[in-house]
């Protein structure tokens, strides 16, 4: 068992004044009745009967909602009408997103698990701060600052991530803190900053209706970015679209082209498609001769790629890839979009890097309809990529680069020896210091790994060995919480105010409208207090308010690609509708400024110190774990529908939200591989990988192709099959494949 020790740090009590500086303007506002400082108004600057728009809090679409507020609490939603974004659309999670907000299993007092009994004991905020720092300031002492570590999200405002990674790194003196970005964005992020010397997706939503083909690689965007896809569906030109997915998803429904390629065979199909292009003349010479490096290696090296190469290893025929290359080759306007088909996989990063070698071969970069264009998942995957503080220094710049900790340094005012010269653990390197006992604290935030991360029956086992875990999350019951020894209460999304940025490069506002729970208090609230009891509040006095923060992130970004300093303030992205970087004060006059809608590189300039972009390649690799004789299918995993989130930890709590998505787990099969075990529809099967099993009831559908089955993320034994793969440069985990067998289970009649 783990013992909750108390070894209170030497700290005077919090005063009631002290504690409304350290919680903000806002929360200040908010306070009521000593000690209950989660609950209260809405900000006084909102009407009380009124309406006022914000930015979603689950994808990365980033539509605006507009709150309807009652005695200045919102009591509606409804999508924005005027938001550029989604333009009065929104998908039943943004309808539905207040919902999850009133839950009964809501945090709203710190709770510390009791030594004796197990159980987890509300304490005040004074009590849980005092346990927090003098357990792993003990554990930093005994073990080195190395033994503790951050898991946090790419679903908090950036405002907040960017504190939490300043607040660890530079204040509490921790160096392993990552994200579940890492599960999700960690290849594009890594293909970008390698081909175009920045992490910069370089497109506008705009592009989704300009293109003339549009190419979906592993992206399900009916399902994922429902309101994206209606973005494509405005589009005038009558769009060539085309989806390469294993699965005749939504998506390939709606396609006018369908690639079922087999698994994991995207790289040697793109590289093909590299080398038809290049064999028909279809090269934009000009243009790579110009902006580019390293196309005559690449030309040289995708040789091998004949269609006779590709069509064995996807199973496509040939005619099937002659209209894709010819599609390809004859569009004005391409535009080459991927996601988590992509991003998870073994060989994630150069997969992610074929597509953006297409782009730049043929020219598709830079103009309107074009792009290699990564599409985001999380409401603010892209906030934690630029300011999260763990694997890049704060605004994208590089721990290991000299120049960029001075410049950290003097804009944050702190002393340069607090900013390290080496890079974090990944993820998987965290959890396997867990493992092994050398990593003994770590601090979980708005990330649920227990359910979420790949194979996580060994992370389970290893959360046990901690001597020390903290959850920061909106909820008592997630699955990662169960294991916590000390559960902070968080207010969520639409309960506290920050900037997201969305997948086209858009900041958008996050307002408070709803008064989170009980002592529930904003994340950035919670990091200003254990700044304030780590000893380090000094460090951070400039970090009063997210408002304060952000023309501290402003500063940061000046000089960066994503420098956006001709942002005034909060106001100003309330009245422009969101505003994508780049926005530097000097241009921020600029008719092209005015637009409200860029795209980057039109004038062929990247950000390597040539201007040029990189192709990069490398030989494929087959997949770690192929299927056998012993776990014959290839198990897919992935979105199962619109309504729901993730872990459900927020969806769930919404009937209508229930309504929409399946009610228990059902795994797609191919109806002939059904009728060879014996499945039934509706009936159920034993799934089991190396790893685990579960149990799921059979959907079966032509859909999926023979020999494969699917699993939605969704539910919490799903991660229990899968295998912990990497891909080596972005070590992002390859959650899209692994070998698994199916048994019928019988009933005890016998039947399935
Ligand atoms: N098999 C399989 N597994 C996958 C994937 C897959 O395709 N297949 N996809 C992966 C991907 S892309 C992702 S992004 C991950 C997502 O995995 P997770 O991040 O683990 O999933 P969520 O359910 O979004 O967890 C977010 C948690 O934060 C809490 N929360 C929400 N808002 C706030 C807030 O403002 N503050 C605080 N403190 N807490 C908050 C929620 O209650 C929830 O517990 O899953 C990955 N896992
Ligand atoms: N409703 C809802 N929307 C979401 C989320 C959610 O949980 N629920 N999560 C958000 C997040 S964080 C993310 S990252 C995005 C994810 O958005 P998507 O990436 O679009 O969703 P997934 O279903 O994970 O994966 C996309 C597709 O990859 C395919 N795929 C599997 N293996 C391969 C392969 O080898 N090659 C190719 N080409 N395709 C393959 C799968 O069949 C699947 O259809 O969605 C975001 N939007
Ligand atoms: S598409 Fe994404 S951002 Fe838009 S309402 Fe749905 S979940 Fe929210
Ligand atoms: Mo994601």
């Amino acid at each position: 068992m783990k013992i909750a020790a108390r070894h209170p740090v030497s700290k005077g009590r919090l005063s009631r004044s002290r504690l409304r500086e350290l919680t903000g303007p806002l929360t200040a506002e908010l306070v009521q009745e000593p000690g209950e400082f989660g609950l209260g108004r809405v900000p006084a600057r909102l009407k009380p009967d009124s309406t006022t728009n914000l930015v979603c809090g689950f994808c990365s679409t980033g539509c605006g909602l507009t709150a309807h507020l009652r005695n200045g609490q919102a009591v509606n939603l409804s999508a924005a009408v005027e938001y550029p974004v989604n333009r009065g659309l929104a998908c039943p999670k943004g309808w539905e997103a207040l919902t999850p907000l009133s839950a009964a299993d809501r945090a709203t007092t710190p709770l510390l698990r009791n030594p004796f009994s197990g159980a987890m004991d509300a304490i005040g905020w004074e009590h849980a701060l005092q346990v927090f720092t003098a357990r792993f300031k003990r554990l930093m002492d005994q073990h080195g600052p190395e033994s503790v570590g951050v898991l946090s999200t790419g679903q908090i405002c950036t405002e907040e991530m960017a504190f939490l990674g300043a607040l660890f790194k530079f204040g509490m003196g921790g160096l392993h803190c990552d994200s579940n970005t890492r599960q999700c964005m960690a290849t594009s992020h890594v293909a970008y900053k390698q081909s175009f010397g920045f992490d910069a997706p370089p497109y506008a939503y705009a592009d989704f209706e300009e293109s003339d083909v549009l190419v979906f690689v592993g992206s399900n965007l009916c399902v994922a970015h429902p309101i994206m896809w209606q973005r494509v569906l405005r589009n005038p030109h009558r769009p060539e679209i085309i989806v390469v997915d294993p699965r005749k998803t939504e998506t390939a429904m709606a396609a006018t082209q369908h690639l079922a390629i087999k698994p994991r065979s995207d790289l040697v199909l793109l590289y093909g498609v590299a080398n038809a292009l290049t064999a028909r003349g279809s090269v934009k010479r000009e243009f790579v001769d110009k902006h580019t490096s390293g196309f005559e290696e690449f030309a040289a090296f995708v040789r091998e790629f004949t269609p006779e190469t590709v069509c064995a290893a996807t199973g496509l025929n040939r005619a099937e890839f002659e209209r894709f290359v010819a599609s390809i080759s004859g569009g004005a306007r391409v535009s080459f979009w991927w996601t988590m088909g992509v991003n998870q996989g073994h060989e994630s990063t150069r997969t992610a890097q074929a597509l953006i070698n297409l782009a730049l071969m043929t020219g598709n970069i830079g103009r309107p309809g074009t792009g290699a264009n990564s599409i985001t998942g999380q409401c603010n995957a892209m906030g934690s990529r630029l300011f999260a503080n763990a694997t890049s220094l704060l605004g994208g710049r590089d721990f290991l680069n000299a120049k960029h900790r001075v410049e950290v340094a003097e804009i944050l005012d702190i002393p340069l020896r607090r900013i390290p010269n080496r890079n974090s653990l990944a993820y998987d390197q965290i959890v396997e210091r867990v493992r092994d006992g050398r990593m003994k604290g770590l601090w979980v935030i708005a990330t649920n790994p227990s359910h979420s991360w790949i194979d996580h029956n060994a992370l389970n086992e290893a959360l046990d060995k901690l001597d020390f875990l903290v959850v920061q999350d909106l909820y008592t019951t997630t699955e990662t919480a169960r294991h916590a020894d000390l559960l902070l209460p968080a207010a969520g999304w639409g309960e506290k105010e920050g900037t997201f940025i969305n997948s086209e490069r858009r900041l958008g506002l996050v307002k408070k409208v709803s008064r989170a729970p009980g002592q529930a208090l904003a994340d950035f609230h919670i990091f200003r207090l254990v700044a304030h009891y780590w000893g380090c509040g000094d460090l951070f006095r400039e970090w009063t308010s997210p408002q304060a923060a952000f023309q501290i992130l402003k500063r940061l970004s000046v000089g960066q690609p994503c420098d956006f300093s001709g942002i005034e303030n909060y106001s100003h992205l309330d009245r422009s509708g969101g505003i994508q970087w780049p926005f530097a004060a000097s241009h921020a006059d600029t008719p092209e400024a005015a637009a409200n809608e860029r795209r980057l590189f039109a004038d062929g300039r990247f950000y390597h110190s040539d201007g040029k972009a990189r192709f990069i390649f490398e030989a494929p690799r087959p997949a770690v774990e192929q299927p056998d004789s012993e776990y014959p299918f290839a198990l897919l995993t992935g979105r199962g529908s619109s309504a729901q989130w993730h872990t459900l930890t927020r969806t769930n709590k919404s009937e209508i939200l229930r309504r929409l998505g399946p009610s228990e787990l059902q795994i797609e099969i191919h109806p002939s591989d059904a009728r060879d075990l014996g499945l039934r529809a509706g009936g159920r099967a034993h799934v089991v990988s190396r790893r685990g099993s579960l149990v799921a009831t059979t959907l079966i559908t032509a859909t999926i192709q023979r020999g494969h089955v699917f699993l939605p993320m969704h539910d919490a034994s799903t991660n229990g099959l899968t295998l912990a793969v990497f891909d080596p440069y972005s070590r992002q985990p390859g959650y899209k494949f692994c070998a698994v067998r199916l048994e019928p289970l019988k009933k005890h009649d016998g039947r399935t």
